[in-house]
């Protein structure tokens, strides 16, 4: 016996990875249903070798499906998530409107499956920001060694994190650099982001950081821990997939580079790429399509006391989103609703 699963915004760029991975890996599905606004209405989706027809997200009854995975905006999520949630229907929500709320467990597999038990306050589960799930997958196991003291993180965020348009306007833009009288304005972006880089994700906050900065830091703490201090710069860089990320560690105990090379190669969810020679890291172009969260560069930091520099690469929109989804309603499947 398998779930009675919901996709919702099962056309966005998420929604059709969380179709994709809940096919290859083979999660047992009785009934499945991908859900879109109305504006897509009838468009088709693959669900493995099958396609499935999106059915009206207005018109659902949730009464009787074991789980949705929602991958829609904050302002969507409001209104449908508690419709779902009160039908008894476990939602996994990929947008950021319940991250922060203390009745809402945010969960990223490797780091605090424990948390899943929470779910039953709201009947929900938030994803994290992807930015935030590669980096906690590598913080975790460090932390557990040497105990975090402060982070300081850059970001490479691929153009795929702002959704379809933004992947169109980097393509259009750069096919348009070559092609007098073509050139394209920026639109989604503030600037050009062909042959560009752009300091800027999300909205500006009072302090000067971005909400994608501040994300970074809220997520770590709760899902990590919150004595952690960290401070993030998020760039977004022309790239169509896969964010990467510059990480300087500070810890409270020494931890040899050699050491942290090994705990990293243990721990869950990681792959080690890290030969000191020409291409012997990853690269955003290398991870897509990937499951991992690729560590390389791993050094120490001479420069203060018990430092580490890493450099972190993940497809976004699979560990930094929809794959982690899927990992949550297998966790749920496993530790909570134990059907499968
Ligand atoms: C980006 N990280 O790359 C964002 C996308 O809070 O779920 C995901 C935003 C979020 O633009």
């Amino acid at each position: 016996m398998g779930y009675k699963v919901v996709v919702v915004g099962a056309t966005g760029n998420v929604g059709r990875e969380m179709l994709n991975i809940l096919a290859e890996r083979q999660f047992p599905v009785d009934e499945i249903a991908a859900l879109a606004s109305r504006r897509s209405l009838g468009t088709e989706v693959s669900f493995g070798d099958k396609t499935l027809t999106t059915q009206d997200l207005d018109q659902f009854d949730f009464t009787g499906w074991d789980m949705a995975l929602f991958a829609i905006g904050s302002d969507a999520t409001k209104k449908y998530a508690p419709i779902a949630a009160k039908a008894g229907c476990v939602v996994i929500d990929n947008s950021s409107l319940y991250r922060y709320d203390a009745d809402v467990p945010l969960i990223v597999p490797e780091v605090n499956p424990q948390a899943v038990h929470g779910y039953s306050k709201k009947n929900i589960i938030a994803n994290p920001n992807c930015s935030t799930a590669q980096m906690v997958v590598a913080l975790k196991p460090l932390h557990d060694r040497a105990k975090i003291k402060r982070v300081v993180v850059s970001t490479y965020q691929s153009v795929s994190g702002s959704g379809k348009e933004a992947m169109d306007e980097l393509w259009n833009q750069t096919k348009g650099m070559y092609v007098p009288g073509q050139e394209v304005e920026p639109t989604v972006y503030p600037k050009q982001i062909a042959f560009n880089v752009i300091p800027h994700i999300d909205v500006f906050l009072d302090d000067g950081q971005t909400k994608e900065e501040w994300k970074m830091v809220a997520e770590t703490k709760k899902i990590v821990d919150p004595a952690i201090k960290l401070t993030a710069t998020c760039v977004r860089v022309p790239v169509f997939v896969g964010h990467a990320e510059a990480i300087n560690i500070e810890f409270e105990d020494f931890l040899d580079e050699d050491e942290a090379r090994d705990i990293l190669r243990e721990a869950p969810g990681i792959l080690v790429v890290d030969k000191r020679e020409p291409g012997g890291y990853i690269t955003p172009v290398d991870c897509v399509g990937d499951y991992a969260t690729f560590i390389s560069r791993i050094r120490q930091d001479s420069t203060i006391d018990n430092g580490l520099n890493l450099w972190c690469v993940s497809d976004n929109l699979r560990k930094g989103a929809a794959l982690n989804a899927v990992q949550i309603a297998e966790l749920l499947g496993r530790e909570v609703l134990k059907k499968g």
